[in-house]
């Protein structure tokens, strides 16, 4: 008995201290101290043997029972620190290492480019109002002196909505609705989103920016000399000191005489290039002195008050100031063009 109480321990001890993980741990328990055990048993017939083997075998295996319980304790919290020290190493934080960058946004560039033309007129005693994208018949047309079936609505190619709404080809009708609001004087500009029903290349899309301007007060108050000085202003701190401004005649119904503008080219300063297409000259948008029949659209009477307006496409400009190409890119969403802003 004493040679099967050795090779109990011997191998016990063994395969304890090679336990990995506590499930095997607990199996070894089962095996070596539970009641189905071969130490079990051996306890079980010491009371079988003659009183001095009795005592000396006695003794060996509750011995053994003993050592078995420490060494599968202590190989117990080897297991443990053994998974303590894992997870150490898994979860070490080095806090001094470089932190991930977070991406940081930043405005469109047409936003940053109405944001400056709102700033400039801003500086010159302009209130910016905004207006709405969906218009009706009478304020995107018939009170800018555009009534139905004349010509002059050919001039806007409009995406007509089913109610016979329409979305506004231009932020003109704001100037309608301003005026039947307030009384001059008043100087405001008008910066939003246009639609046209027109193909889009690089010069055009359906879906761009325009910037209306209008100052009214009394009669004679107001001149084309104010109106030229005004857009020139404008132009030179947008573009720069050097900037010229050109006014061609053109007809806008709403207008009385109305103007092509033009700036010179800020990329070759009027010798011409590629941007300019050789001519030295940039044409930004329209303006003029009010027509007297948009006054008495909104209620004015006639001749009492006199006033300018103009309207520029927001598109150009930021393609001129950024020295862009296709309009097209603006609207594109790509990453790669947007992010060099
Ligand atoms: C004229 C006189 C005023 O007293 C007031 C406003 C105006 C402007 C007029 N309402 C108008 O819409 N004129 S426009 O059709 O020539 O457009 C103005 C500018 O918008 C153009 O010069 C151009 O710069 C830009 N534009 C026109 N169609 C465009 C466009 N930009 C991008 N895509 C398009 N499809």
């Amino acid at each position: 008995m004493k040679n099967q109480i050795n090779k109990i321990k011997e191998l016990a001890l063994k395969e304890i201290s090679k336990a990995r993980n506590l499930a095997d741990l607990e199996k070894l328990r089962v095996k070596y101290l539970g009641r189905k055990s071969e130490l079990t048993n051996v306890l079980r017939g010491v009371k079988d043997l003659s009183k001095n083997e009795r005592k000396e075998v006695g003794e060996m295996a509750n011995k053994l029972r003993g050592e078995i319980e420490s060494g599968i304790k202590n190989q117990e919290l080897r297991i443990k620190e053994l998974e303590f020290s894992g997870i150490e190493e898994k979860e070490k934080i080095d806090v001094t290492y470089p932190g991930r960058k977070i991406q940081k946004g930043h405005l469109h560039p047409l936003t940053q480019v109405r944001y400056e033309i709102e700033e400039i007129f801003k500086s010159m005693g302009f209130l910016t109002v905004e207006g709405r994208e969906v218009e009706d018949e009478f304020h995107n047309f018939d009170a800018l002196n555009i009534p139905k079936n004349h010509p002059a609505r050919d001039l806007w190619d409009t995406f007509w909505l089913k109610d016979g709404n329409l979305l506004r080809t231009h932020t003109s009708p704001m100037q309608v609705r301003f005026m039947k609001e307030n009384k001059p004087p008043f100087r405001i500009i008008i910066p939003g989103r246009v639609f046209r029903y027109e193909a889009s290349d690089a010069t055009h899309e359906s879906n761009f920016y325009h910037v209306e301007g209008l100052m009214v007060d009394k009669k004679e108050k107001i001149t084309v000399a104010n109106l030229k000085s005004t857009i020139a202003c404008f132009m030179k701190n947008l573009f720069g000191e050097k900037t010229k401004l050109r006014l061609r005649p053109s007809y806008f119904p709403f207008v009385e005489p109305g103007f092509e503008s033009d700036v010179t080219c800020p990329y070759c300063g009027g010798k011409g290039c590629r941007i300019c297409k050789g001519t030295g000259w940039i044409e930004l948008g329209g303006s003029g002195m009010v027509n007297q029949k948009v006054f008495t659209s909104v209620g004015f009477p006639e001749d009492k008050y006199e006033g300018f307006a103009f309207g520029f496409g927001l598109d150009r400009i930021a393609m001129i100031k950024y020295g862009v190409d296709d309009v097209r890119l603006f609207y594109g969403g790509d990453l790669r063009f947007l992010e060099q802003f």
